[in-house]
């Protein structure tokens, strides 16, 4: 099979209005003005679609999930839009050594040109024989295609950091990509699994300004992973006001109130859920009700867990009891709000572009 056929079979174009809503969603999630979402669009619109080859390890397919089964706009067709994917084995029609033929072919005529995915840990105990895929380790296949990329993202909690494999006791030795990869960047998308719009910032940032974004020490984007969960949570105000939910069902939980108490992570946790959100439904797992569980951090199975007690070390501005009534939080109450509601903002920005059909372009990276 050649990469156009699994080009016609993945025939999934999305319409212009769609086309530029993602984009604008994107740059609202990126932190770039409205003045950049036409440089974006340009950018993913291009006929030179960067070939993608997207290796899968340990894993449990649930970033290709999310990804796929995203939503409102549907950034998962988008995205199909704007990559030219000619190697995933989840859902490419080839298989065996056909498959392996579509990987040495895409290798070969885009050496340094495309952009390998990875999703899943690496096991490296006994030279890593616990992931083989056409009698090729993971590690080989890794040391063999990640060097001849312009640029690794790591998809997911395990690619970036080994994920649930690596928790404790970690029996097949399984790290994240930046343990083994050097000398080529590495992005890392961290999530269990992530949110979809964070892999489509990265992937318009690096075809917009030809460079991955800036990123934490972690090797996270800053743009995504820059700020605590804790900081931009609708429940913050509960919080600040020592109003929480003391078990799942009970009174403060029907109202809304902080789950901290019943184990939420937020305070130690790095990731836009409170802003982005996930697919048509813009929920998030605190929006639900239910604490995060910290998914995006290293080791989180490790660190994390129990999931249902509190984590430790995190300042209680009123002590331990129930306090009620207003004071100054209404400012912070405002600031999280307007956070949150900020990308969500970004598709009415959308719609005014397609009203007035252009706007005023930077050259500049606005980051
Ligand atoms: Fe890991 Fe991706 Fe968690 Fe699963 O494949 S990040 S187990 S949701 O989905 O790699
Ligand atoms: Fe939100 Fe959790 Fe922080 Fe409470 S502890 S404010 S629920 S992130
Ligand atoms: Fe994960 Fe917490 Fe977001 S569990 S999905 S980082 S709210």
């Amino acid at each position: 099979m050649s990469r156009h056929d699994f080009g016609k079979e993945c025939s999934v174009k999305v319409n212009r209005r769609t086309f530029i809503k993602g984009c604008t969603m994107a740059a609202a999630a990126m932190g770039l003005s409205e003045a950049m979402v036409p440089k974006l669009v340009e950018a993913a619109a291009s006929d030179q679609r960067p070939p993608v080859i997207w290796l899968h390890f340990q894993e449990c397919t649930g970033c290709t999930e999310t990804l796929l089964r995203a939503s409102h706009p549907d950034i998962g067709r988008l995205i199909l839009d704007i990559i030219s994917l000619d190697y995933h084995e989840t859902v490419m029609a080839a298989a065996g050594h056909q498959a392996e033929e579509v990987l040495q072919e895409t290798i070969n005529k885009y050496q340094g040109k495309f952009i390998c995915v990875v999703e899943g840990g690496i096991p490296t105990k006994d030279d890593g024989i616990y992931c083989k895929i056409a009698g090729r380790t993971a590690m080989d296949i890794l040391a063999d295609v990640a060097p001849k990329s312009m640029a690794v993202i790591a998809i997911g909690t395990c690619a970036t950091f080994g994920g649930i494999q690596a928790a404790d006791p970690n029996p097949t030795g399984a790290v994240g990509v930046r343990d083994l990869v050097k000398g080529t960047p590495v992005i890392n998308i961290s999530g269990c699994p992530p949110n979809p719009i964070s892999f489509l910032g990265t992937v318009l940032h690096l075809l917009t300004f030809g460079k991955p974004p800036r990123t934490d020490a972690l090797g996270r984007p800053l743009f995504a992973y820059g700020r605590k969960i804790h900081d931009q949570c609708e429940r913050r105000a509960h919080f600040d006001e020592g109003r929480f939910a003391e078990q799942f069902g009970d009174e403060g939980h029907k109202q809304g109130y902080c789950l901290y108490k019943v184990g939420c992570k937020g305070p130690g946790t790095f990731a836009n859920c409170p802003a982005v959100r996930f697919n048509d439904v813009g929920s998030w797992p605190v929006g639900q009700g239910h604490g995060c569980i910290g998914c995006t951090e290293p080791q989180f199975w490790d660190t994390m867990t129990p999931f249902y007690e509190r984590l430790p070390g995190v300042d209680m501005p009123w002590g331990d009891g129930i306090v009620t009534g207003a004071n100054s939080a209404g400012i912070k109450i405002l600031g999280v709000t307007a956070a949150a509601v900020g990308i969500h903002a970004a598709v009415g920005i959308g719609k005014k572009i397609i009203g007035c059909g252009r706007c005023n372009t930077s050259s500049e990276d606005q980051e």
